[in-house]
């Protein structure tokens, strides 16, 4: 398990004295031993990671997809170091910044590579105006860099075995579950394995999260997918084979509608996707249950369901079968009944193969 992250940076990154050193979640006392500097940035390898940074140029489109000339930072291959019995994980950005991974001892520093090398890419040349001057979005960098890859260490590193041990089973209903960020998947997919919820639950999903659920009803597998603008191209590699599509909307967001419907039709007209059915979850509808201006829940809902469909433009969804349900993750609204429809939708795609016809 990843369990520091740092960052070294100077004019001159082989001058001890002027280095700037940064670390998360806390300050480790060690890093700023001179000689564990030395040894990071002299002995093992460091020129060699130089080289690479050197190298970037002509390397970088193979290390590192949508990596183009106009991107703004460099970054080389990870090396790994075992220094004063510390796994460190070492990239170097630009020549003059080296970001490193502290992780337990047994991990195998290269399981990060992609997840490390992807977000950090994500992180400084997605977003054009990113600086290494700025001391706060230098936190920010090593806060999410370390969010990001202490979950991808949860969720996908640990489960390796399990998923392999599934992919061999002959019947199980793949579930794509997409939507735009924060509109409840990941809190779905936790709610129904563990019966948990939590308000600050950690979040965003950055890779696929993968959950398996055994029910008498049959086996699921729930592919649920990141939200963020950034990880979105991941859809078209999880929605690959699925049984069952599920598109989550923030129904008390009403902002961020217009990007939500465009995504959600984008994916519905993938070829790929034709005759698989959908379920759509409005969730969240604890948060507008008190805005009923006199009027009963259920009619304050149906009219909220209407302006929706309208405004999603449901009636156009051809070619499958579709349902629409409010839920509340919070409340364990729906949650239950959701399950259910999941088990009795996807049951018709085995059972019939012309359902559709
Ligand atoms: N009020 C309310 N909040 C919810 C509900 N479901 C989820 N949330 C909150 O919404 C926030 C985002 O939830 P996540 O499950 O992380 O959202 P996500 O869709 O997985 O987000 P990404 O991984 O970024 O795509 C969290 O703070 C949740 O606690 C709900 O039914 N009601
Ligand atoms: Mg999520």
């Amino acid at each position: 398990m990843l369990y520091n992250i740092f960052l070294l940076k100077g004019k001159n990154i082989k001058d001890l004295s002027q280095l700037n050193i940064f670390s998360y979640p806390n300050d480790l006392v060690t890093i700023e031993k001179k000689d564990l500097l030395r040894n990071i940035i002299y002995d093992h390898d460091h020129e060699e990671l130089i080289n690479n940074c050197r190298e970037q140029n002509k390397k970088s489109n193979l290390q590192i997809s949508n990596l183009s000339s106009t991107n703004q930072y460099q970054i080389s291959e990870p090396i790994p170091q075992l220094i004063d019995s510390l796994n460190i994980y070492t990239t170097c950005v630009n020549q003059n910044i080296s970001i490193g991974l502290i992780f337990e001892k047994d991990d195998n520093p290269y399981d990060y590579k992609d997840i490390f090398l992807e977000l950090l890419h994500d992180f400084l040349n997605s977003e054009s105006n990113f600086s290494f001057e700025d001391d706060i979005e230098i936190e920010n960098l090593l806060l999410t860099l370390f969010i990001g890859i202490r979950r991808y260490g949860d969720e996908i590193i640990e489960k390796t075995p399990e998923l392999e041990y599934h992919y061999q089973e002959e019947f199980f209903i793949k579930v794509f579950l997409f939507g735009i960020d924060e509109v409840g998947k990941t809190s779905f997919v936790r709610r129904i394995k563990t019966g948990k919820y939590s308000d600050n639950y950690f979040t965003p999903t950055r890779k696929f999260n993968i959950e398996y659920l055994q029910d008498d009803a049959g086996f699921l597998s729930i592919w649920d997918m990141p939200g963020q603008r950034a990880f979105r191209e991941k859809w078209l590699v999880g929605l690959q084979d699925s049984n069952i599509i599920i598109y989550m909307i923030d129904i008390a967001n009403q902002r961020r509608f217009k990007e939500s419907k465009r995504e959600l039709w984008k994916i519905l007209n993938r070829y790929e996707l034709n005759g698989v059915p959908l379920i759509i979850l409005g969730n969240k509808v604890d948060l507008i249950k008190n805005q009923q201006n006199g009027k009963t829940q259920e009619e304050h809902l149906y009219r909220i369901k209407k302006e929706i469909f309208e405004f999603f433009k449901f009636e156009r969804i051809s070619n499958r079968t579709w349902k629409f349900m409010f839920t509340s993750v919070k409340t364990n609204f729906q949650i239950e009944n959701t399950l259910e429809k999941i088990f009795e939708l996807s049951s018709y795609e085995y059972e019939s193969e012309d359902f559709f016809d």
